[in-house]
């Protein structure tokens, strides 16, 4: 049987997940993982909180708790509002776990004899007053950019650009100015990949191209090596200096391996055999390209790839909030558990995954499309099939399946349309067309709603018994072919038509006998309000 991991960037332990994260990443990977299951392919879903480096650590600070209570608190969080929303991991790790740490260190140590890590000075800042090297978020200052204050020194939130130098520097502890002082940094030597990096993009073809193109061109540009030390206490100690630690970029990816390793542990003989004959999915946000496209894969064949280099790398772009950027510090979210407070997991998985398509486009979220979607979509089009094949056969053949005689010109059709449908959408979300299956669903469900309504069973015994046969059936096959994207919807219809949940991908097939006895019948979904739209737009952003 063909195996496939699949791993979803790692969120930082240091906040709420929001919107943002479940459209770009964890949606579309969760809807690609349960079809692979139904599939009978082995498939295994990977991810963890991504717990160290410096802005985690200041954010533990000011709130008096130790950097692993602090990541304890999100990862239990994390955990909660991604089974709230039915991502169904197989594992959800930590980077800071036991297992991932010795396989960080182990990885380093290669990378060193292998001579791809070496040391060199650097100057950092210092704070006298706190007694302490100040990487990254430690420094606050002034844009050399743009001119923005009270900007980080790794980043401007401004104009979104890397200061080489920022400019009146200040600790962000103690506010007072931080001097230089000289750090011994152990360096990644990212440039000595810049042919292998080139060779192995061109000749994957299933990375996707545009994406494949602009990261060519940094490899023509130049690649820099990258600092893999921060001199800061949280983080993984690095062997050959154990008062500095790994920079989180070094380590955080690694857990995409020693999580899936951990997994797996017991479970088949050999762990690292079954990811080397795995096919490998990195699904990933466009905002971290750089170091899924080049720093992970340069890391992976600097351990002489041991471990086998990803396959795919699905991309996607942003989710914008009413066509603006989202900004946690800005306060331009939505939370993903207020979402859910308010209106069922499925709706939010329905919406995401209509809009989102399988390209760096920025996606928008806007109150009013959520509700038409869910109104005229999922509660107008499937549900209102659904429903109404159901309640007719529960009115008028007491809920019993009934048999079926000379099948019309209507029926066949219909038939037919079954008997394509499963490989049709099967197809577009294995490709990771994840938005074109489910319009696919959609104009499935349409000619449904037309059959049924040409059909009028409600005039005639006979073609009534043909039309609930076949829509009973048809039934089936929605809640199989939906599973994937709204699963616990699935299994409600599974529960009304009283079979089993769905377990194999079979939406063509026809296996609702005449005899049959559906369970018991009841609306699926609940239309979204007018008033309670505009309600949420005040609360939620
Ligand atoms: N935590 C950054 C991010 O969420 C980072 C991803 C790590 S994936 C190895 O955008
Ligand atoms: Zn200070």
């Amino acid at each position: 049987m063909k195996s496939i991991i699949v791993t979803s960037a790692l969120p930082y332990a240091n906040g709420e997940i929001h919107l943002g994260h479940i459209a770009s990443t964890y949606l579309p990977a969760d809807i690609f993982v349960r079809y692979c299951r139904l599939n009978s392919y082995n498939t295994i879903f990977t991810c963890a909180t991504d717990d160290f480096g410096t802005p985690i650590l200041i954010k533990a600070e000011k709130e008096h708790k130790s950097p692993k209570d602090y990541v304890a608190h999100w990862y239990n969080q994390d955990k909660e509002d991604f089974e709230r929303l039915g991502i169904s991991f197989d594992i959800f790790d930590q980077t800071s776990s036991k297992e991932n740490i010795e396989f960080v260190r182990y990885v380093f140590n290669r990378l060193y004899n292998n001579n791809y890590i070496y040391e060199k000075d650097v100057i950092q800042f210092y704070c006298e007053y706190d007694k302490k090297f100040l990487p990254d978020r430690y420094v606050i200052g002034t844009c050399p950019y743009c001119g923005a204050n009270d900007q980080y020194s790794d980043i401007c939130e401004q104009c979104s650009r890397i200061p080489e130098q920022i400019l009146d520097p200040k600790c962000a502890i103690c506010g007072n100015t931080p001097v230089n002082r000289v750090s011994k940094h152990y360096f990644f030597k990212l440039s000595a990949f810049s042919s292998r990096l080139k060779e192995w993009l061109n000749t994957n073809k299933n990375l996707q191209s545009d994406i494949k193109n602009y990261v060519l061109r940094w490899i023509e540009d130049g690649l820099k090596d990258w600092d893999i030390t921060r001199d800061i206490s949280w983080g993984v100690p690095i062997p050959l200096n154990e008062e500095q630690v790994l920079y989180g970029w070094f380590d955080n990816h690694l857990c995409y391996i020693s999580a899936t390793l951990k997994y797996l542990n017991n479970k088949v003989d050999d762990p690292k055999l079954f990811w080397n004959n795995s096919i490998i999915y990195h699904f990933i946000g466009k905002d971290i390209i750089y170091h899924h496209y080049l720093f992970l894969p340069a890391i992976r064949m600097g351990i002489e790839e041991e471990y086998k280099l990803p396959d795919f790398i699905p991309t996607r772009g942003h989710l914008m909030l009413a066509k603006q950027k989202i900004s946690k510090s800005r306060n331009w979210y939505i939370s993903l558990k207020d979402f859910l407070d308010v209106y069922p997991p499925d709706y939010l998985r329905f919406y995401i995954a209509s809009i989102v398509s399988y390209s760096q486009e920025d996606l928008n979220f806007d109150w009013d499309e959520f509700a038409s979607k869910i109104n005229n979509e999922l509660i107008a089009n499937i549900g209102n099939f659904i429903n109404r094949a159901l309640t007719f056969a529960s009115k008028k053949f007491n809920g019993i399946v009934p048999e079926y005689t000379d099948l019309d010109s209507l029926d066949r059709a219909i038939i037919d349309e079954i008997n394509k449908i499963g490989d049709e959408v099967g197809s577009l979300i294995f490709s990771n067309e994840i938005d074109k299956g489910l319009r696919r669903i959609l104009s499935f469900s349409n000619t449904l709603n037309q059959y049924f309504q040409a059909k009028e069973p409600w005039s005639d015994q006979l073609k009534a018994k043909n039309c609930i046969y076949i829509s009973i059936n048809a039934v089936r096959s929605l809640a199989v072919l939906l599973s994937p994207y709204i699963p616990f919807s699935s299994s409600n219809i599974c529960k009304q038509l009283n079979i089993d949940e769905i377990d194999r991908w079979n939406p063509s097939e026809l296996l609702i006998r005449p005899n049959h006895k559906l369970g018991v019948i009841k609306p699926l979904f609940k239309k979204i309000e007018n008033d309670e739209i505009e309600k949420q737009k005040k609360r939620l952003g």
